[in-house]
């Protein structure tokens, strides 16, 4: 095993950089790593078994759940119940959070929010989907923790970190001293650390964005597309589209090629599509980390007040450069922000 790390390995060296840690974290992120691996089981052979299809539930949003997405979301409650260092799980997949009231976690006093299956349209086609989390500190000290303790602001996260089930599968996060990269070797079953110290290039030449909303979008990111598209070689333009439609295989490419991702309001929907506490909060976390911005097009995700559970967000991600350069017509062009509420005009 000499000059392999695993998981767990990492995690208990790392809680020594935190000198009053009792290994509460450290714990946390170990459950999330085990579910991940059952779930990454599950994710593996859904070509194979008759588990693919609609559970025929909708989850709050009104969209389709994937027989997969309601397994994993109970595969995560469960190794948070059982694991003990969770006092309530808020995930997508749930109108309400859930609280966890076990003998274990009696004095849990952490909150994890968490999108267990991102992308699970494209599991029928075999393309790799992901699990977002994000973990805060609860700000209450006695009795039940509430939705309070979970309407926190991204720059309270303790960790985040998202696992992509893909050609490989690997677990990335950050518990803000930098973001690092496991991968599953299926041989051992360990996650192992593969991708220390992951920065992402402070400029890239891909741009991720479903286009074909194009007559949708504000005029700030018409303008940002075009700029994408004109030709001129000292900034490597024309970039390259690269659309997966699966946020964290987008995310995690751009992370190590550099690009941007972005999901402005559109017609269809108008504060957005990606939810600010299981999606748009924790990449925007590891993608800081790595020393990218993510914004919603005019202020930092971090910094949005969150007022309720499911709340939507545009979001504008990646590489330094690239989204600086994406505000900055966004401020000329469409000045006014998705948090004042003014969804985009149809037609536009
Ligand atoms: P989901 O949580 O319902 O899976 O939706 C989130 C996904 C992201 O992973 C992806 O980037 C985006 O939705 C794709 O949306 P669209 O099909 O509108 O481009
Ligand atoms: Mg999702």
């Amino acid at each position: 095993m000499s000059g392999i790390k695993t998981l767990g390995q990492f995690i208990i060296e790392k809680q020594l950089d935190f000198p009053y840690a009792k290994g509460e974290l450290s714990r946390l992120l170990r459950d999330i790593g085990i579910a991940s691996k059952i779930v990454n089981r599950e994710v593996n052979k859904a070509g194979l078994v008759d588990i693919l299809g609609d559970a025929g539930t909708t989850n709050i949003q009104g969209e389709g759940q994937k027989k997969l997405d309601v397994y994993a979301n109970e595969q995560f409650i469960a190794a948070l119940t059982s694991g003990g260092e969770c006092c309530i799980v808020a995930t997508e997949e749930e109108d309400d959070f859930v609280p966890i009231d076990s003998p274990v976690s009696k004095n849990a006093k952490y909150i994890v929010c968490i999108d267990p299956l991102d992308g699970s349209s494209n599991i029928d086609c075999n393309v790799a989907v992901g699990t977002i989390f994000s973990i805060y500190r609860r700000k209450s000290v006695e009795g039940n923790a509430t939705l309070t303790d979970v309407l926190q602001k991204g720059t309270q996260q303790v960790a985040a970190g998202y696992v992509i089930y893909g050609s490989s599968t690997m677990l990335v996060y950050t518990t803000g001293k930098g973001v690092n990269g496991f991968t599953l070797d299926p041989s051992i079953g360990e996650f192992c650390l593969s991708h220390p110290n992951m920065k992402i290039p402070e400029d890239g030449t891909i741009y991720s964005i479903n286009e074909g909303n194009y007559v949708h979008f504000p005029d700030g990111v018409k303008k940002y597309i075009k700029y994408a598209q004109v030709e001129d070689l000292s900034t490597k333009r024309p970039y390259t589209s690269r659309y997966i439609g699966s946020m964290v295989a987008d995310i995690h490419r751009n992370l190590i090629k550099g690009g941007i991702y972005m999901y402005p309001t559109t017609a269809a929907s108008p504060n957005g599509k990606l939810r600010l506490l299981y999606e748009c909060n924790p990449m925007a976390f590891i993608i800081e980390q790595a020393g990218g911005i993510a914004s919603d097009g005019l202020n930092r995700i971090l910094d949005i007040e969150p007022t309720e559970l499911h709340q939507r967000t545009s979001i504008f991600i990646g590489s330094a450069k690239m989204v600086k350069m994406a505000e900055a017509l966004m401020a000329e062009h469409s000045p006014v922000t998705p948090l004042q509420g003014q969804g985009v005009v149809i037609g536009e």
